[in-house]
């Protein structure tokens, strides 16, 4: 079975974000099955999933309240589009609940099929809106070094992850990146807070530069994602909000990743106390069970679009579409009546803090930050206290590790990252960090070249 399906996988199937010839040879691992926090490959291996899929089974596997939301949509209205004069109750209702959780300015939602969609539509929306106020020359955005807003044209354009711009071609035009607020990666000892003011005022200089009157937005992930779980200086956020109360741009906060409690608020925006003009959503909308997006638009953005703008030439064959949407309402009733967002805020960050924060203290670990549901470990070489050297792929080996003894745990590079479903327990953060933990101590005899058994023997 593993082997019939390996085979026909290198066959036929290009993942995503893959080396595929590597991955042909290598085989990929098949998943089956998966139940609350745990995946469960073919093997029958039970893998406690720290990454809550790709940052977005929120509400964990096994939910059988959204499969029979989803069930029962199909059943009465699988498929109906919005773009012609017709509406559907699911997107309706869904619409409704998003601009009653979001911040008060949010009234009106633009759905699409998956967050990089729902960033294309941005770009849209920004340029259009500033065409609308008469100023059609204000059209630049601006965004961060290392971001990641998706892998469509402008997604990847807006986006700042240098291998992608490189694959890319011709980016879209008008768009800049400034610093990211790294302070890790890339503060060089300065102290924290001041290296966050140093990153805001990177965007202050970079509007002078362009000219106030050629930038039509600043977006930004409130805590980068897959750029490594980069959790800015308390500093930064009010800093840039300080630059951005003097100018008159859009503010763009990409809510994909930290939208619906990753940082114990159903908007990373609340958490840092911004108003975003526009909120791309998506993953965790549904807690990944069907695909869905879209766009949270500020009554500034939107009141200007419906009053002076006419017929918006942009839509998805899925936008809004009723089981996905109906997925994604159920989800965000059960995310209230369940009280998802107030337990990590205040009971599962704090527990998941006080755990993680012990690792720092392996020889392995330069830092190890953490909040609400998202954490980060940077690797570094115990022997010079410094990275190691990039050609070991010491973030590689342990995520392999990791999965081999019964872990999803990423890297970015030699950055660790976590991102579990909202509804872990107290002792599955346990068994998290103490795998962790033993994971490291593997990672770290393997680079030592300390004789191991081969990584298969290791296997939980
Ligand atoms: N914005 C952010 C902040 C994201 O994290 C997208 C937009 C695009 O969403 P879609 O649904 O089009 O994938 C994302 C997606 C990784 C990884 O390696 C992260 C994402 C996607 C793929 C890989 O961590 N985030």
């Amino acid at each position: 079975m593993t082997h019939d399906i390996q085979a026909l996988d290198r066959a036929h199937y290009l993942h995503p974000f893959s080396d595929f010839k590597a991955l042909g040879e290598e085989g990929s691992r098949v998943i089956v099955s998966a139940q609350g926090v745990y995946i469960v490959d073919d093997q029958g291996n039970r893998i406690l999933d720290g990454m809550a899929g790709l940052w977005c089974v929120n509400l964990g596997y096994g939910r059988e309240e959204l499969v029979d939301a989803a069930t029962r949509q199909l059943r009465e209205l699988p498929y109906y589009n919005s773009f012609f004069k017709t509406t559907h109750p699911p997107a309706v209702k869904l619409a409704e609940t998003l601009c009653r959780l979001a911040p008060a300015h949010i009234n009106r939602v633009f759905f699409t099929g998956s967050g990089s969609e729902a960033n294309d539509t941005v770009l849209r929306m920004v340029r259009r809106y500033w065409a609308l106020k008469g100023r059609p020359d204000k059209q630049l955005v601006i965004a961060r070094d290392n971001a990641y807003h998706g892998s469509t044209v402008a997604g990847m354009s807006l986006g700042g992850m240098a291998p992608m711009h490189a694959q890319g071609g011709p980016l879209v035009p008008g768009i800049c990146h400034i610093r990211q607020p790294y302070w890790f990666g890339e503060a060089d000892g300065q102290d924290p807070e001041a290296f966050g003011r140093e990153c805001a005022a990177a965007l202050e200089e970079k509007i002078l530069a362009l000219g106030e009157e050629r930038v039509a937005a600043f977006i930004a992930e409130p805590v980068q994602g897959a750029g490594g779980a980069i959790i800015p200086p308390e500093s930064y956020w009010p800093a840039v909000k300080a630059v951005l109360d003097k100018y008159d741009i859009l503010l763009v906060v990409d809510e994909v990743i930290c939208g619906f409690g990753r940082l114990g608020e159903w908007f990373g925006s609340v958490h840092y106390g911004l108003e975003p003009d526009l909120m791309p959503i998506a993953k965790g909308l549904s807690s990944g069970y069907l695909p869905i997006g879209g766009v949270l638009v500020g009554d500034r953005v939107a009141e200007t679009l419906i009053e002076e703008g006419g017929e918006f030439f942009h839509g998805f064959t899925y936008s809004g579409h009723p089981a996905c949407a109906a997925v994604a309402l159920k989800n965000l009733e059960l995310m209230e009546s369940e009280g998802i967002i107030e337990r990590v805020r205040n009971d599962l960050g704090p527990y998941l803090s006080r755990r993680w924060t012990e690792l720092a203290a392996h020889p392995l670990v330069g830092e190890a930050r953490s909040l609400g549901l998202i954490g980060a470990l940077e690797l570094i070489d115990p022997a010079t206290g410094e990275r190691f050297d990039k050609s070991l792929g010491a973030g590689n080996l342990c995520r392999d590790i990791c999965f081999a003894s019964g872990l999803v745990m990423r890297s970015v590079g030699d950055t660790m990252i976590i991102s579990p479903p909202l509804v872990i327990a107290h002792h599955e953060i346990d068994e998290l960090v103490d795998k962790a933990r033993a994971a490291l101590d593997e990672t770290a005899r393997r680079l030592a070249n300390t004789p191991t058994p081969p990584l298969q023997e290791t296997l939980a």
